[in-house]
């Protein structure tokens, strides 16, 4: 047996780095499979036997209206997620507030990349960045010019020795021209963004894993067009910790912030101390986890009626 770790998939195949240097591609019969697995292939070379248990994963609902939740693995053991926004288009804050929960439900430390501050001028990269700061918190947050290099040695600085990072965002941000800058030559192909609304053309179709001569991997990833939750682990508490942290004071434990007596929270919006906006979105993140949480368990009722196995998550 070989091991090795996952640095593509297309349709049931999965290209296998494996120690040595060398690549090889293999069948990924019976088991499911993400970028960034480490794997076991069998002896004869020709399928993957065994996936290593994925230290995080970046996950997702993948379904579109109307069609079943199902479970997308996005990429796996990442150490940090690069959460990657253009300072050129317009930042789209309840879009970062779902990038957030689903970098901190993944396992991986998440950061925020603001990108282009070469197309923009001094004045909006601070509006922008004090304007975000109040969402990611305590996250850290860098602006980069893949174009000029601005930037660019801080993001290098939190990219450790041997760790895995992963970039993901909307289209066009600049994941993959940050991918090659960090690289050092062109390993992702690139793609204009219409001049209009600043919006890309999916020009990465699939997430890649790309070695770094430091021993660090970079992964790419296509711009997802809508970022869907799964359910969570702890994502919402972190992403939204502000909430959490003045609801310890709501008189009841389970405090909806609705129309309890002494509740910290509507106390908090109606001094100003909290926006409001940012309770409605946690509600909106809540419901929508708590909607695949329901789907999950009423599944698995009508599966182990039918005597069959519980699916997967
Ligand atoms: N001015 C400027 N343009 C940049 C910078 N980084 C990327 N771009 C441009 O933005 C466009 C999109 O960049 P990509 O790297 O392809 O974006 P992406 O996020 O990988 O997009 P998808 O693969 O579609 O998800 C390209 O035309 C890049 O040249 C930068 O620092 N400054
Ligand atoms: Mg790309
Ligand atoms: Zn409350």
């Amino acid at each position: 047996m070989t091991s090795g770790r996952v640095t593509r998939l297309d349709r049931g195949w999965s290209t296998v780095l494996l120690a040595d240097g060398t690549t090889v591609r293999v069948r990924n019969i019976g088991e499911e499979v993400a970028v960034g697995d480490r794997v076991e292939i069998d002896a004869a070379g020709e399928r993957i036997e065994s996936v290593h248990e994925r230290r995080s994963a970046l996950t997702r609902r993948n379904s579109f209206e109307g069609s079943r939740a199902e479970r997308q693995v996005i990429a796996s053991n990442i150490d940090t997620v690069f959460i990657v926004h253009s300072l050129a288009a317009e930042t789209n804050e309840r879009r970062l507030e779902r990038e957030l929960v689903l970098a901190f439900d993944s396992g991986a430390d998440p950061g925020l990349v603001l990108t282009k501050t070469d197309a923009v001028d001094a004045p909006r990269i601070a509006e922008t960045r004090e304007r975000l700061a109040r969402i990611v918190l305590d996250v850290p947050v860098i602006t980069v010019s893949a174009r000029t290099g601005e930037g660019m040695d801080d993001l290098r600085a939190l990219v450790g020795p041997g760790s895995t990072v992963a970039f993901i965002g909307a289209s066009g941000v600049g994941k993959s021209t940050l991918v090659n800058a960090l690289v050092g030559s062109e390993v992702q192909r690139t793609g204009e963004v219409r001049e209009d609304d600043q919006r890309g053309r999916h020009t990465t179709v699939a997430a890649e894993l790309v070695p770094l001569p430091g021993g660090a991997w970079l992964l790419d990833t296509p711009g997802l067009r809508a970022v869907t939750l799964w359910t969570s682990e702890r994502g919402i508490e972190r992403a939204f910790a502000e909430i959490f942290a003045v609801a310890e004071n709501c008189r009841f434990r389970d405090c909806k912030h609705e129309d309890e007596p002494d509740c910290a929270v509507r106390e908090a919006i109606g001094s100003g101390t909290l926006r409001p906006e940012r309770l409605t979105s946690m509600r909106r993140l809540v419901a929508e986890e708590a909607g695949v949480e329901e789907e999950l368990v009423h599944r698995e009722r009508q599966s182990s009626r039918r005597g069959f196995r519980r699916p997967r998550r």
